[in-house]
């Protein structure tokens, strides 16, 4: 297995493969600063055009086997409300989210997008921005990079990615319209049961919501454990489609079947059962 994707990498703006290079400091040390201030960071142009190309063709090939995900349910992912707490509290705000999600196991091993995601220069890059010793891949089936289409009217409910310190994503497709990525950096304060600065995030009168710039070819890290985010309602007929990647802190991570069937599909559980 071809686990290099240097050939995929803008190398002249971003020379990852050599640790040593103090250019690559540089850059570490600038998208170190802009996740510690926003919790976001961007990095434009990181792939080629021809290999954003060339895993947009992939995507579109594998799209009619994506699962079709439909839910409605709050930002903690709940589908039942809360009766103790008052109707206009984010236990009891709901969100409808529509998406279809690409497995990792539909991607060959020698595609684009899984030499991407196997690229030792990569994790390291994102080790050393988010602050990690060392980052390992995922060794799930299903779960180590997917990619996300959102078509017209679809989109994510507002939610955190718990469990997780930070989410890498790269940006293949921007849609005509909508799609946009908000987030509302650490929104979540122990002291406040009543959870009124995420209110009104949900309720769409907060002033601290940033919208993300998802310039196509861009690698993204955020930090989403704390910070509310979501995908606004997608317009018009071009897909949005989004590669999301996850690294983890130790070797031999696997997902668990029961959560993996709600994300990808039944046909998941049934192979591992
Ligand atoms: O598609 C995006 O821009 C964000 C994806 C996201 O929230 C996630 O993967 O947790
Ligand atoms: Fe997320």
């Amino acid at each position: 297995m071809n686990d290099d994707a240097s050939d995929l990498i803008r190398l002249d703006l971003y020379p990852i493969g050599d640790r040593a290079n103090p250019r690559r400091a540089a850059l570490v040390e600038r998208f170190k600063a802009d996740l510690d201030a926003r919790q976001v960071c961007v990095l434009s142009d990181f792939i080629t055009k021809e290999a954003r190309q060339r895993m947009i063709g992939d995507a579109l090939a594998i799209l009619p086997k994506a699962y079709r995900n439909r839910s409605h349910r709050t930002c903690f992912l709940n589908r039942n409300g809360d009766p103790s707490v008052n109707e206009n509290h984010p236990r009891n705000t709901f969100f409808d989210a529509s998406y279809r999600m690409m497995a990792y196991d539909l991607f060959d091993a020698d595609m684009a997008l899984p030499r991407f995601y196997r690229w030792p220069a990569i994790r390291e890059l994102v080790a050393d921005v988010v602050g990690a010793q060392r980052l390992f891949l995922n060794e799930d089936p299903y779960q180590p990079a997917n990619v996300v289409a959102y078509g017209d009217g679809d989109q994510s409910t507002w939610h955190f990615d718990r469990g997780n310190d930070f989410t890498v994503t790269l940006m293949l497709q921007a849609p005509e319209a909508g799609g946009v990525f908000e987030l509302a950096p650490e929104v979540l304060d122990d002291d406040d049961p009543d959870m009124r600065r995420l209110a009104d995030v949900l309720q769409g009168r907060s002033r601290d919501v940033i919208s993300v710039d998802r310039v196509p070819g861009a690698l993204v890290i955020f930090r989403g454990d704390r910070s509310a985010h979501r995908v606004s309602p997608v317009k018009g007929d071009t897909l949005r489609l989004m590669c999301v990647m996850v690294y983890e802190p130790k070797p031999g991570v696997v997902g668990r079947p029961e959560v993996n069937a709600t994300v990808y599909g039944p046909r998941t559980s049934q192979a591992r059962a």
